[in-house]
């Protein structure tokens, strides 16, 4: 090279660094917005190219998050910046949870005694509706599965499948959608505690224990919602407005957190949990829904539901999570002071069940999760799942479910039949 070539060299070098500077910037701008903004894409999509995508092995997906999902997660919240409450226009005093004289701030939960049964609950809750509220109101009770229970009895019907308050009309008609496998120690606290809790707020309710019966070591909570509120919107009977997803370990602590659901947005109610031994409150990412979320027909349906796709522990709240991103949704939160829950997780401890396994392909499944979203979910629920038993409690409705339909060859575990427990707790059975 001769000292006459220099200038050139140092022209084309000064190019270069110009314009790596400027491809740089853009590329961390688009980063970074996608971060900060929920109105850029979220996901790369191949589309832009579509003859390349056709070359690509079956399975690589068209679009898939830009970013790993931790860092998306940790970097983003799911809160709406502005919303507003609804503004139910007649007869306050009478419509809404919030207007419900049985309110009390701290919510006095009980943690009862392992040897409760299903009966038991059915039984407290039914000698509940029959005793004269003015007399017994307020009078602390004494049971053989907890001492000392201080529930305000409120006057309550029990009325075609739901329970009703009767001194006044509740706002919405509300079915508490609860899955389970194993834990029956947990949904037994859970039964106990959450009627009180929802008779203090005046909700008319439902709750539906959603059971994975088959297959019976790995957990899919996804297809458990799904079915569930399938089989909801079909029974049409029960004129269900609002649907509260809620975990079996977790009871509420505080009235103020009411369980409404907002036209608008979807509502999540966990902020802060506690754990029962060790009594401090861990707070959660910004971009968790998993806990309580309270949400209409059509935000469910909008969403095309959860996933069905994952198998074992976590992930498909996540999953949900993108799904709102996706569709332009956030959620509201109640006040962080009363966004407070008791888990009963320890409990567990002391009882066989299987342990919830964890889910190592959700990292995976996250990040192509948005393209999933009209495809996988509610949509093609009925060819993956079916209802095998229907047991009609007054306290519950307990749907046993088969979650893995096209794997399971036993017949009776897709055939279903109904039974109905009455109020003396004699079940009997039809077919369905
Ligand atoms: C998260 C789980 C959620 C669960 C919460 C609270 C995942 C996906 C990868 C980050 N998410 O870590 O499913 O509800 O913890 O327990 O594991």
């Amino acid at each position: 090279m001769t000292p006459r070539k220099f200038p050139l060299l140092k022209k084309s070098l000064f190019r270069f660094i110009l314009f790596s500077t400027i491809l740089f910037i853009i590329i961390t701008t688009l980063i970074s917005s996608s971060f900060n903004s929920r109105q850029v894409p979220l996901i790369y999509s191949l589309s832009f190219c579509k003859n390349e995508s056709k070359s690509l092995p079956f399975s690589i997906p068209e679009s898939y998050l830009l970013i790993p999902y931790r860092e998306f997660a940790l970097r983003t919240s799911i809160a709406c910046r502005v919303f507003k409450f609804d503004n139910p226009t007649k007869n306050l005093s009478s419509l809404h949870p919030k207007y419900s004289k049985y309110l009390n701030g701290i919510f006095p939960y009980v943690i009862p005694s392992q040897n409760i049964t299903f009966d038991d609950i059915e039984k407290f809750y039914t000698d509940l509706s029959s005793l004269n509220y003015s007399k017994e109101a307020f009078v602390p009770r004494h049971t053989s599965f907890a001492t000392n229970l201080t529930f305000a009895n409120v006057p309550y019907i029990y009325k075609n499948g739901m329970w009703e308050p009767i001194e006044v009309q509740s706002y919405q008609r509300s079915a508490i959608l609860v899955p389970l496998q194993g834990r029956h120690y947990n949904a037994k606290a859970f039964l106990l505690n959450l009627h009180a809790y929802f008779r203090r707020q005046l909700l008319t309710y439902a709750i539906f224990i959603i059971e994975q019966t088959y297959p019976m070591n790995k957990f899919n909570k996804g297809r458990l919602y799904n079915t569930a509120f399938n089989y909801i919107r079909q029974n049409k009977s029960l004129n269900i407005t609002c649907y509260i997803l809620h975990d079996v370990d977790l009871i509420p602590e505080h009235d103020s957190n009411y369980y409404s659901c907002e036209t608008m947005n979807p509502k999540h109610t966990t902020s802060r949990v506690r754990q029962l031994i060790r009594g401090n409150y861990v707070k959660y990412y910004e971009f968790l829904i998993g806990g309580v979320l309270i949400l209409t027909y059509n935000h469910y349906e909008e969403l095309n539901g959860f996933s069905n796709l994952y198998w074992g522990w976590g992930g498909e709240d996540d999953d949900l999570a993108l799904r709102f991103v996706q569709q332009k949704m956030c959620v509201i939160r109640p006040p962080f002071a009363v966004a407070i829950y008791t888990g009963t997780f320890e409990s567990e401890k002391t009882l066989p069940h299987p342990k919830g396994q964890r889910n190592n392909q959700r990292f995976g499944l996250l990040l192509w999760s948005t393209i999933r979203l009209k495809t996988d979910g509610l949509h093609n629920i009925e060819t993956l799942t079916r209802i095998v038993e229907v047991k009609r409690w007054t306290t519950f409705t307990h749907l046993k479910v088969n979650v893995d339909i096209t794997n399971s060859k036993d017949t009776s575990l897709s055939t279903s039949k109904v039974t109905t427990t009455t109020a003396k707790l004699t079940p009997t059975t039809k077919k369905k």
